[in-house]
């Protein structure tokens, strides 16, 4: 009896502890009436704004496709932009609900800092850009350099250990402002500008004459970039991971932003559990493909992100083609790239 007291009252400790541990974001976000996105404070391709809340790129796109996910409303969104350092505290502080900031997913980042990775929206790597007239073809011949980056990145990290690896001295002319890396690079206070390669071929675009200027072959490290969330709370990383993952399961499938309402009476069963579209077995019983209600959505939760922003080829083109890069590793799967997603089912 005694034993079973216990048990009682540690049953009811255990639920409100449970219930003050998971105050859910997802009721959050409802309540203010948008998701609240922290994006960088301008790169191309990735976030940038053109006015005040009017941001586009890859990174603003997947916070779109999340308020598609929730609201049935991809402008159901505001965006805080915030540089290298500040990204991470906005987040653990609440100031955000998901970090959407060409960031790379490390060990550390994930596991000690409260936060969990989503997923690789963008396959990135490192690499180095110098004024072509410096006459440099390799990063090899960088030798005594001097470069210039943002602090509180990973890239402060790789080119240490590059130039160590290679035996190689450099020093580091380092800024908490993206701009004034840009700024002192086209001062000519450093002779090299290193960031990851997608922002490279960013920036150049920002400069007045990028033929002056060239990207040097090697790519020095790894840069999974991705979404990131508080750690939990299991049904907003659902959310956010799932947005992830039918963005690419809709490529995949051939839905698209111009197709998605006609591709509802396909006969093709892995669209209609995409689309949660309900359908009669060959037993008569009928199949809800409801696969909303596991993450507390609607069964229309990937309807509306492909209405709100498109799949994520679409996604791609509309923001980096002008960046000139190809798909490379950011191809789906089935296409000689990285990009998979588990199946909906
Ligand atoms: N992926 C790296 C680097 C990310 C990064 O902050 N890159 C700079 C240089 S391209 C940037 O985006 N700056 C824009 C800003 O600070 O708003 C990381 O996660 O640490």
């Amino acid at each position: 009896m005694k034993t079973f007291k216990t048990l009682a009252l540690a049953s009811v400790f255990g639920l409100s502890a449970m219930a003050t541990a998971s105050a859910s974001t997802l009721d959050d976000v409802k309540a203010k009436g948008f998701v609240q996105c922290g994006v960088s404070q301008g790169l191309i391709g990735f976030s940038n704004p053109y006015d005040q809340n009017n941001w586009t790129g890859l990174d603003v796109d997947f916070c779109k496709a999340v308020a598609a996910a929730v609201f049935g409303d991809a402008t159901k969104v505001k965006f805080s932009p915030l540089n290298a350092k500040e990204r991470f505290t906005a987040l653990q502080s609440g100031s955000i609900d998901v970090l959407s900031r060409n960031s790379t997913w490390t060990m550390s980042r994930d596991t000690t800092l409260g936060l969990s990775f989503a997923g690789v929206t963008y396959y990135d790597g490192q690499g180095f850009m110098v004024p072509t007239k410096l006459g440099v073809k390799s990063a090899l011949e960088l030798g005594g350099a001097s470069v210039c980056t943002q602090t509180g990145t990973t890239t402060e990290l790789n080119l240490a250990d590059y130039f160590k690896a290679n035996k190689m001295e450099y020093k580091i002319v380092a800024f908490e402002k993206n701009e004034e890396v840009l700024k002192a690079y086209q001062e000519g206070r450093c002779d090299v500008f290193t960031t990851d390669q997608s922002g490279l071929y960013a920036e150049v675009l920002k400069f007045p004459n990028p033929a002056d200027h060239m990207v040097l072959p090697e790519i020095i490290s790894k840069e999974p970039l991705g979404p990131v969330v508080r750690q939990g709370d299991a049904q907003w990383f659902n959310i956010v991971k799932w947005t992830y993952y039918a963005l690419l399961n809709a490529e995949e499938l051939g839905v698209t932003q111009a197709n998605v309402e006609e591709m509802k009476g396909s006969a093709n069963p892995e669209i209609q559990r995409l689309l949660g579209v309900k359908v009669k077995n060959p037993d008569g019983t009928e199949a809800d493909n409801d696969f909303g209600k596991g993450i507390g959505l609607g069964a229309d939760w990937a309807v509306n992100i492909v209405k709100g922003v498109g799949n994520y080829s679409e996604v791609f083109e509309r923001n980096l083609a002008q960046l000139k890069i190809a798909r490379g590793k950011n191809a789906l799967w089935n296409q000689g790239g990285l990009q998979y997603a588990p199946p909906i089912r």
